[in-house]
């Protein structure tokens, strides 16, 4: 059953404050619980927890004690894997087969993941001759960074969570989180099955609130966090940026994205629409990663956009618990407003709105959800501030291209530069693209094919860092070198 009251999780106990606010359901925009809404002194107490907890019996467990815990909490998770599923699509309004499928199995392996690579990866090993005729061996040790603030955004709230308190905690780090003001439920439950596996407390803490005069700010600010991870706006990224250059912490940045998908006429073309059906709508397109800008060969060009707006036309737009939703709503009225707002722009700036654009009809108490149609435009200038700004949305604008060269120049220009999907059957092209791509991520022939192992990050305006694999073993330890004369 779902919680009403949504508390902090501090120092191993469920804390409440006088300040509370709205939690709401995005398919009915009803109020399903109220948030505890941490202050300063409840983020000085968490803070002050994670801290202590890196001089108890964390902080001195051994490896293979903490890799065990690690592992206790993923057999947990998935114990308790319809509560984490039923909390995540109440919050976010998203398909359960959807959040089945990823975000609930992906908080599980995100600490299954890194607590097998500190367990086998290895450090830096030198044998070195001295002025003396001796030998001096140099090795890398790696210990915790300390106190990491996590600062998440609310479009896969477990899965992006976790992705930082799985390597964090793996390395031995303590953490205090603050998710999204949006979506506070999976980061509480998630303290019940830390203090059920018997992770010592202090070690994960969770405050709730907002950004700026809140838990956010204040999190971000608190001179006793040593180091800060971030997801979330590229305007939100640069203000937490400042406050981690005091003191001189360590920040690791994923930010936003315009991502384009770039579409070759020798494509196995039913491969490239349902690819970029998903990269466009899935998640009702609030994915970092997700398409926005759909560059398609000219002689494929018609055909390619008359089978996406079938695809999208055929997408059933529903309630997380119904087997054919294909779509959910957005996340909030005010996230729906600020998509609608690019919608009537779109058309302000001259594009063909091939399908959509609008908000669909939904029947009863669905009426007040924050529901949207799946869009797609063709026409619009590369000037145009619907293909340069990120909506977020379940959206996309078609351009045709002619050459290679040009198709590169268009996706480059632009200020993010995280994902990109190349749809070619030619390999050679698809190695040159990708690697002239100017983006973290270039996925060819798929898009969001996930090996944690590989580096994960934004180039320009989409994020500072890389995580996954060894990158996270980088952010999340002081790597320091040893050097012994013999
Ligand atoms: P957001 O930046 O509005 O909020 C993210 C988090 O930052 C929230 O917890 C929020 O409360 C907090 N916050 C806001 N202002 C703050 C401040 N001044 N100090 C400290 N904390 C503050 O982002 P969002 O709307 O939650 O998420 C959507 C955005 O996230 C999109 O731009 C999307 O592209 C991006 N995103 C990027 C990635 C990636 O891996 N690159 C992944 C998911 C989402
Ligand atoms: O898969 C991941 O590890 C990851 N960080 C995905 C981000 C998705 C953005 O919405």
């Amino acid at each position: 059953m779902l919680a009403n009251k949504i508390l902090n999780f501090i120092n191993g106990e469920f804390v409440a404050t006088d300040k509370w606010f709205e939690n709401r359901t995005p398919t009915t925009n009803a109020v399903i619980g109220q948030v505890a809404e941490a202050g300063k002194a409840e983020v000085d107490a968490a803070v002050a927890a994670a801290r202590a907890a890196l001089q108890g019996p964390w902080g001195s467990m051994p490896l293979p004690g903490r890799v065990e815990l690690l592992e206790a909490l993923v057999a947990e998770i998935n114990n308790r894997f319809e509560e984490f599923l039923e909390a995540e699509c109440a919050d976010t309004g998203k398909p359960r087969s959807l959040a089945a499928h990823i975000d609930i199995p992906r908080g599980a392996a995100n600490f299954k993941v890194f607590a097998d690579m500190v367990k086998n990866v290895p450090t830096e090993f030198f044998e070195t001759p001295t002025p003396d005729g001796r030998t001096a061996i140099n090795y890398g040790y790696r210990r915790p960074v300390g106190v990491i603030g996590v600062i998440c955004p609310w479009n896969l709230p477990l899965l992006l969570m976790t992705w930082k308190v799985g390597p964090a905690l793996a390395c031995g780090n303590t953490v205090v989180v603050k998710p999204s003001e949006e979506t506070p439920r999976t980061a509480v439950l998630l303290g019940e099955v830390m203090n059920k596996v018997g992770i010592p407390k202090g070690v994960y803490n969770v405050v709730h609130g907002f950004g700026p005069d809140s838990a956010g700010e204040f999190l971000t600010t608190h001179p006793h966090v040593d180091a800060i991870t971030f997801t979330g706006e590229t305007r939100t990224g640069e203000i937490i940026s400042k406050a981690a250059a005091i003191g001189s912490r360590p920040v690791s940045l994923e930010m936003g994205g315009k991502n384009a998908a770039i579409i070759f006429a020798d494509a196995d073309f039913d491969a490239a629409i349902e690819g970029t059906l998903r990269s466009c709508f899935v998640n009702c397109g609030q994915v970092c990663l997700g398409t926005e800008r759909v560059y398609v060969e000219r002689p494929i060009f018609e055909k390619f956009v008359a089978a996406l707006k079938a695809g999208a036309e055929q997408m059933k737009i529903g309630v997380p618990e119904d087997k054919e939703t294909g779509m959910g709503p957005l996340i909030s009225k005010e996230h729906q407003a600020k998509v609608l707002s690019y919608y009537q722009l779109a058309v302000e700036e001259g594009a063909t709105v091939v399908t959509g654009g609008g908000v669909p009809d939904m029947p009863g108490e669905l009426k007040d959800g924050c529901w949207i149609q799946p869009t797609i435009w063709t026409g619009l200038p590369e000037t145009a501030r619907v293909i340069k700004e990120e909506i977020f949305g379940p959206c996309c604008h078609i351009a045709p291209f002619d050459t290679e060269e040009e198709v590169l120049q268009k996706a480059n220009d632009n200020q993010y530069g995280l994902a990109t999907a190349i749809w070619t059957r030619d390999v050679s092209r698809a190695h040159r693209v990708a690697q002239r791509m100017e983006v973290g991520l270039a996925w060819v022939n798929s898009w969001f094919l996930r090996d944690l192992r590989t580096p994960f990050g934004g180039s320009k305006q989409s994020g500072i860092g890389r995580e996954g694999g060894v990158h996270s073993l980088e952010f999340y330890t002081e790597l320091k070198n040893v050097c012994i004369k013999l």
